[in-house]
C-alpha cells in the first residue's frame, strides 16, 4: 500500500509544483499589467499629442470648403472666426474646421490635360518655411503637396512611358526613384521651422508627420534662431537632395498635376526659373478663387521696392506661342517658385546678409534675368496661396527690413536706377544699417551680368521710368493755393486725383510726372478726365472730376499738354487742370489765373 501513497506524496509535490509555477506567472503578469498601468499616468508626451490630434480631427466638418468652394459657419463659430481672423489675418478657426486634404477643382486651361510630360523627370524636394503659421494651414499645405503626387493619381497613369527618342519605355519617376513608392517625382519634402514660438508647431506636429504622413519623406528642420524668410529658405536649400528645388509658403494649396511642368521646363532648359500661376485663396473663407483659367498676369515692380501684378505684353503673347507655352515675367513674387538645384547655387543662392521679410523676391528676380536665366510663369501649373492683409508673426524689433534689403539689392543691381529707390527712401541712402554687398558685388563681376539698364531695355520694356520717359517729373505745385498734386492714398480702380500740402522732399504720393506720351501719371496711374455722356457744350462753369486710372498707353482720354502759361490741359477736353477750394482737383474751361498754373520740380519745359 506504499505505493499509492507514494503515488500521492509525488502528485501532491506535482500539484504543489504547479500552483508555485502559475502564482509566480500570475502575479508576474499582475506587476507587469500594474506597471502598463503606472506607465499610463506618468506623463507621455506623444499620447498627449496623439490625443489633441484625434480631438482637431474630430472637429473637422466633411465637405466644408470641399471643391475650393467658400466655407462658411453661422452664429457663434462665424463670431469665433472673424475674431480669430482679425488676429492672424487668417480665419484660423475655420481652417481647423476644413479637411486638412480637401479636394480643389480642376481650375487649368482646358488645353493643360492634352499636354504630355515625360515620364522621367528631375526629383523635387519641396521647401516650406514657416514662422507661427497656423498649424492646421501648413498641415493642409502639406497633404495638399503629397496627395498631388501620389502614383494613383489619375494623370500619371496618362503620363508618357515611351521614351520619345530612344522607344525605351520608361518609369514614371525621377532616375532611381523605387517605382513602387506611392509619390511620384518627390525626393522629400523639407519643413524649415523659423523659430516659431507656437508650441503646436513642435511636438505635435512631429507627431502628427510621424504618425499620419510618410515620415521618411519630410524632414523637420528646426532653426535655432529666427533669421527671416530668407535664410529660412537658404537653410533648407543646403539640405535639400532633390535636384531641382521647389519652394512655396506654408499657406498653399496645390491645383492638379501642378508639378510635372514645373520640372518638365527645368528638365528642358536648367537655367529656367519657374512660376505657377498664383491663385487667390481667401483668408476668410478658404475660396478658391481664379480669375480665369486663360489670361493671368506676371510680375513687375515699383521702384519703392514692391512686386505688383502686370498684365502679359502684347510681345511677350506672340513670343511665347501658346496660351499656355512658358511666359516671360520681368519679376517673380517670391514664394512659390522652382530652381534646378545646382543652378540656384550657380547663380549665388540668396543674399544672405537679408533677415525678417521683403527684398529678396526683386533680388533674385533681377539677378535672373540680368545673369543669363529666364524667369517664367508656367501656365499649366497653378496653385493657391492665402494673402493675408498684415503679418500676423512679428518682425525683428524696429527694423524695416524690407527697405534695407531692398537696398542692399539696389546697391547691387539696379546702377544708377538705384536712385529712383533712394528718391522714395533718402533716410536708407548710404545709410551704415545696410550692411556690406561686397561679396554680392563679386558675384555679379564673376557672372559677368548685364545691366540694369538691359534689363529695363529688353526684358521689361513696359516698365515707366519716371526720369527717363518724362518731360517733367516731382511735385506739381500750385501756384494760386501753394498745395501739390497729392494721390491722398487713395486706393482703387479710378479714385479722384487731390491736392494736398507739399512735403518737404519727394513723397511717393506726390511724385508726378508727365511722361513723353503726354500722360499726367505717377508710376503707375494716369490722370483722366470724367467723361459725362450729354454733359452738352463746354461751357463757362463746367468742371469736371479728374480720375486717376491705369495707364492704357494708348493716349486717348489720358493725354495733356504742359503749355507755356504752366497750364495743363486736356488734350481730348480741352479743359485745363485746376485746384479749387477742395481736396480734389478738377478740370476746368482753360483761364488765367493762378488756380490753374502748376509748377513742377524738374522739368525740361519749365
Ligand atoms: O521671419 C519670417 N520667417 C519665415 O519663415 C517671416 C516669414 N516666414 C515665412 C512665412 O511663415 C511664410 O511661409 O515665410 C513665408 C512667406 O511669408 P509671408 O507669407 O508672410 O509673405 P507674403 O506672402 O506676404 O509675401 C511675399 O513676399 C515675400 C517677400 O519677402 C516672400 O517672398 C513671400 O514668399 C511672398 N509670397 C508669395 O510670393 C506668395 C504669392 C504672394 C504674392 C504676390
Ligand atoms: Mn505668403
Amino acid at each position: 500500500m506504499n505505493l499509492p501513497v507514494r503515488k500521492c506524496y509525488h502528485a501532491a509535490k506535482l500539484a504543489f509544483f504547479l500552483i508555485l509555477v502559475v502564482t509566480i506567472l500570475t502575479l508576474f503578469e499582475h506587476w507587469r499589467g500594474g506597471k502598463r498601468s503606472a506607465g499610463a499616468q506618468s506623463y507621455d508626451p506623444d499620447d498627449e499629442y496623439e490625443k489633441e490630434i484625434l480631438e482637431d480631427e474630430a472637429r473637422i466638418i466633411p465637405g466644408l470648403g470641399e471643391g475650393g468652394l467658400a466655407a462658411h459657419l453661422v452664429g457663434e463659430a462665424k463670431r469665433l472666426g472673424e475674431e480669430s481672423e482679425k488676429k492672424l489675418a487668417i480665419n484660423v478657426y475655420l481652417s481647423d474646421r476644413i479637411a486638412y486634404n480637401r479636394t480643389l477643382k480642376d481650375y487649368r486651361n482646358p488645353a493643360c490635360k492634352r499636354v504630355v510630360y515625360d515620364a522621367e523627370l528631375p526629383s523635387a524636394s519641396v521647401i516650406l518655411i514657416f514662422h507661427n503659421e497656423p498649424y492646421s494651414v501648413v498641415i493642409r499645405t502639406i497633404w495638399s503637396v503629397l496627395n498631388s503626387v501620389r502614383r494613383d493619381q489619375p494623370w500619371y497613369s496618362r503620363a508618357n512611358y515611351v521614351d520619345r527618342e530612344t522607344g525605351q519605355t520608361m518609369k514614371l519617376g525621377y532616375p532611381g526613384q523605387d517605382p513602387k513608392s506611392p509619390y511620384v517625382y518627390l525626393k522629400e519634402i523639407i519643413l524649415v521651422d523659423d523659430n516659431s514660438t507656437l508650441p503646436e508647431l513642435k511636438g505635435k506636429l512631429r507627431h502628427y508627420v510621424r504618425t499620419r504622413l510618410p515620415p521618411d519623406l519630410i524632414r523637420i528642420l528646426r532653426l535655432p534662431d529666427r533669421v527671416g524668410l530668407t535664410r529660412a529658405r537658404l537653410a533648407g536649400a543646403r539640405y535639400a537632395a532633390g535636384d531641382v528645388l521647389v519652394f512655396l509658403d506654408s499657406h498653399c494649396e496645390t491645383q492638379t498635376d501642378w508639378l510635372r511642368p514645373l520640372l518638365q521646363r527645368i528638365k528642358v532648359s536648367p537655367h529656367a526659373v519657374v512660376v505657377p500661376i498664383i491663385d487667390v485663396i481667401e483668408a476668410s473663407n478658404f475660396y478658391y478663387s481664379v480669375q480665369d483659367p486663360v489670361t493671368f498676369q506676371v510680375g513687375g515692380f515699383t521702384f519703392m521696392g514692391h512686386f505688383t501684378w502686370i498684365d502679359v505684353p502684347e510681345r511677350e503673347k506672340k513670343r511665347r506661342g501658346s496660351d499656355i507655352a512658358p511666359t516671360w515675367s520681368p519679376t517673380m513674387a517670391g514664394g512659390l517658385f522652382a530652381i534646378n538645384r545646382a543652378y540656384y547655387w550657380e547663380l549665388g543662392a540668396y543674399d544672405e546678409q537679408m533677415a525678417g521679410w521683403g527684398g529678396e523676391n526683386l533680388e533674385m528676380s533681377f539677378r535672373i534675368w540680368q545673369c543669363g536665366g529666364t524667369l517664367e510663369t508656367i501656365p499649366c501649373s497653378r496653385v493657391g496661396h492665402v494673402f493675408r492683409s498684415f503679418h500676423p508673426y512679428g518682425l525683428p524689433a524696429h527694423t524695416d527690413t524690407h527697405g534695407i534689403n531692398t537696398a542692399r539689392m539696389a546697391e547691387v543691381w539696379m546702377d544708377d536706377y538705384a536712385e529712383l529707390f533712394y528718391l522714395h527712401r533718402p533716410d536708407l541712402r548710404k545709410n551704415p544699417k545696410i550692411g556690406d554687398v561686397t561679396h554680392r558685388r563679386i558675384l555679379r563681376e564673376k557672372l559677368k551680368c548685364k545691366s540694369f539698364q538691359w534689363y529695363l531695355e529688353n526684358i521689361y520694356k513696359e516698365k515707366f521710368v519716371p526720369v527717363r520717359d518724362v518731360f517733367g517729373f516731382g511735385r506739381f505745385r500750385n501756384a494760386a493755393s501753394g498745395l501739390c498734386l497729392d494721390t491722398l492714398q487713395r486706393e482703387g480702380e479710378a479714385v479722384a486725383l487731390g491736392v494736398y500740402t507739399c512735403h518737404s522732399r519727394l513723397e511717393p504720393t506726390q511724385h508726378f510726372a508727365l511722361s513723353l506720351r503726354g500722360e499726367l501719371r505717377d508710376e503707375e496711374k494716369c490722370a483722366e478726365v470724367q467723361y459725362k455722356r450729354h454733359a452738352g457744350e463746354i461751357g463757362e462753369d463746367v468742371s469736371r472730376r479728374v480720375l486717376m486710372v491705369t495707364c492704357h498707353g494708348k493716349q486717348r482720354g489720358q493725354k495733356w499738354r504742359y503749355l507755356p502759361s504752366k497750364q495743363l490741359q486736356h488734350a481730348d477736353s480741352g479743359l485745363c487742370l485746376a485746384a479749387g477750394a477742395g481736396e480734389d482737383v478738377r478740370a476746368q474751361r482753360c483761364a488765367g489765373g493762378g488756380a490753374q498754373r502748376w509748377d513742377i520740380d524738374y522739368s525740361e519745359l519749365n
